[in-house]
């Protein structure tokens, strides 16, 4: 039997990509519907290389016989709208940050944590993770079944995507209109982010962090062990597509550089590329359009006691996103539903 699928939030980045995704992996659907705000109703969204679905609006949508609907329309559509459908015996997989600090919701990630899964049940609703934190998890959760995970510092450099569609043509008019004299607009960056970096991503806390950085902390707790301290800096850089990290890791008890290269290449979901020459390391020039979260750069940290440094690389919209709730989705199909 195939399942009916919602993608709500359909003509954003991660919605189209999740549209894609759904139809390159052959997930089990007989019905796929797109579902944005009353805005886009009518428009139409491409799935799989010869079906076009037409666009339906939210606040009509009836949620009754769909099994499952993947949300990315941010924390507001999703604080009014799971709950809906999840009453409508729909399970939401939530790629906004509404619900993901919810005692009662899983944050999963299937190659991490997949045991948090069965906890759908408490609200039918449950949370993907921000992109950072996915492929920053990625790479720690084999090291950190290695050896003890005590802190993690890192330092984030990510792509214009991660804030939309609108946010990538900024960087695109201002790049071309620097070239041609125009004048700067800025509407989606609080500085000019062509030719520029900006170490502010979301909104600033009340410690000085941002909530960008304060997620990366609060979720790799979450997901992976709440004992670990983390630090975080999140930069956001004139690329297009895939955010890149540089993590520092401080382990409770040695940790060999080759052993921790040979657990990483053996881990699901990763890819180690790591030569010490000329282009032995992925960039996310390289890396967007591709499922993996790739690790480069990997060497010892001689600073700290057991520590150890890489560099970590992954396409925001794919596992940074919609990857990781259509992998939650078939978990769900395959064990639970
Ligand atoms: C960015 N990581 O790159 C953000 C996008 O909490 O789901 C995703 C924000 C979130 O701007």
């Amino acid at each position: 039997m195939g399942y009916k699928v919602a993608v709500v939030g359909a003509t954003g980045n991660v919605g189209r990509e999740m549209l894609t995704t759904l139809a390159e992996r052959e997930f089990p659907a007989d019905e796929v519907y797109a579902v944005a705000s009353e805005r886009s109703a009518g428009a139409e969204v491409s799935f799989g290389e010869d079906d076009v679905l037409k666009v339906q609006d939210l606040s009509h949508f009836d949620f009754s016989g769909v099994d499952i609907a993947l949300f990315s329309s941010g924390a507001k559509v999703s604080e009014e709208f799971a709950p809906r459908a999840a009453r409508a015996g729909t399970v939401v997989i939530d790629n906004s940050s509404h619900y993901r600090m919810d005692p009662d919701v899983p944050l999963v990630v299937p190659e991490v944590n997949p045991d948090a899964l069965p906890g759908y049940a408490r609200k039918h609703i449950i949370a993907n993770p921000n992109c950072s934190t996915i492929q920053l998890v990625m790479a720690l959760k084999p090291l950190h079944d290695l050896a003890p995970i005590e802190r993690v510092i890192v330092s984030t450099y990510q792509s214009t995507s991660g804030a939309g569609r609108e946010a990538m043509d900024e960087l695109f008019t201002q790049t071309r209109g620097i070239f041609v004299n125009d004048q700067m607009k800025r509407e989606h960056f609080t500085k000019q982010i062509a030719f520029n970096v900006i170490p502010h991503i979301d909104s600033f806390m009340e410690d000085g962090a941002t909530r960008e950085e304060w997620k990366m902390m609060a979720e790799t707790k979450k997901i992976l062990d709440p004992q670990i301290r983390l630090h975080a800096t999140c930069v956001r850089v004139p690329v297009f597509i895939g955010h890149a990290e540089a993590v520092h890791v401080e382990f409770g008890t040695p940790l060999d550089e080759d052993e921790a290269r040979s657990v990483l290449r053996k881990a699901p979901g990763v890819t180690v590329v790591d030569h010490r020459v000329d282009e032995g390391y992925v960039t996310p020039a390289e890396c967007a359009g591709e499922d993996a979260v790739f690790i480069s750069r990997l060497r010892t940290d001689p600073t700290v006691e057991n520590g150890l440094a890489f560099w970590v690389v992954a396409d925001n919209l794919r596992k940074g996103a919609a990857l990781n709730t259509v992998q939650i989705a078939e978990t769900l199909v395959s064990a639970y539903l």
